[in-house]
């Protein structure tokens, strides 16, 4: 089999969903540290400059939910995606949600977090009132029977998990309110999550980077906000 190429950075959300799914599905990989960049070098691997990049036989790709189903397609044998055509697309469903609603949306937070900058009272306002949609949505949506869509996790979870640990960090700095905790019943998903010899090593190089990441960028979050129990009005 040819040697696959994750190229990204173990903060970044996105590129521990593919080395989780590159893991899952039991796939050599070679990771190689690499962050996002504008040179024109990198632009020709990755057209904005974006990370995870995951180099193939064929070539480079970008965008995880190509990664993810260049990876199912690709390499079969253990397939990340239900089979059946409905639970496919309600994968899918679940993940656009996630991606547009809720990461495109905390991520306009992220510079006031972890980067040292401001966030403005109106783009907290705006990210909160479609967060609170999302929120409702996802209630709806995710209801892991252990995981959302069968026995083992799938694309869904792997998406769900990286994306809303990230998504909670946020929701309890910035509202001192608990995404994770007001979508509900997601507990023992959870801590199955955890439980993944995927999960523990991808989370262990989260955790090491992410405090090198945020005291170099003299970050107002520190990781311990994560484990502060919230005051429920
Ligand atoms: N839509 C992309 C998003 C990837 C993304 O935003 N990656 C971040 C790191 S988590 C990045 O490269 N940021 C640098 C930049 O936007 O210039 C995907 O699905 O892979």
């Amino acid at each position: 089999m040819t040697r696959l190429r994750l190229l990204g950075y173990p903060v970044s959300n996105y590129v521990n969903v593919v080395r989780a799914a590159l893991l899952e599905k039991e796939l050599p990989f070679e990771f190689v540290p690499t962050r996002a960049s504008q040179d024109a070098a990198f632009r020709q691997l990755s057209p904005l400059g974006k990370i995870p990049v995951l180099e193939t036989a064929a070539g480079c790709l970008t965008e995880t939910v190509a990664i993810l189903d260049y990876l199912d397609d690709a390499y079969p044998d253990i397939p990340l995606r239900p089979a059946r055509a409905f639970e496919r697309a309600r994968a899918r469903q679940m993940i656009n949600i996630i991606q547009i609603y809720v990461e495109a949306q905390v991520r306009q937070l992220f510079p006031g977090l972890f980067m040292g900058g401001d966030n403005l009272p109106t783009t907290e306002a705006s990210v909160r009132a479609m967060l609170d949609r999302a929120t409702a949505a996802l209630s709806q949506l995710l209801v892991p029977e252990p995981f959302l869509l069968g026995e083992r996790p799938g694309q869904a979870d792997l998406f769900a998990y990286y994306n809303l640990d990230i998504a909670d960090r946020v929701t309890r700095f910035t509202y001192h309110r608990s995404l994770i905790e007001e979508i509900g019943g997601l507990e023992d998903w959870l801590k199955a999550m955890r439980a993944r010899s995927s999960t523990r090593l991808v989370m262990a190089e989260f955790q090491s980077s992410f405090a090198t990441y945020l005291a170099d960028h003299g970050a107002a979050y520190s990781p311990e906000e994560s484990r502060r129990s919230l005051s429920h009005a």
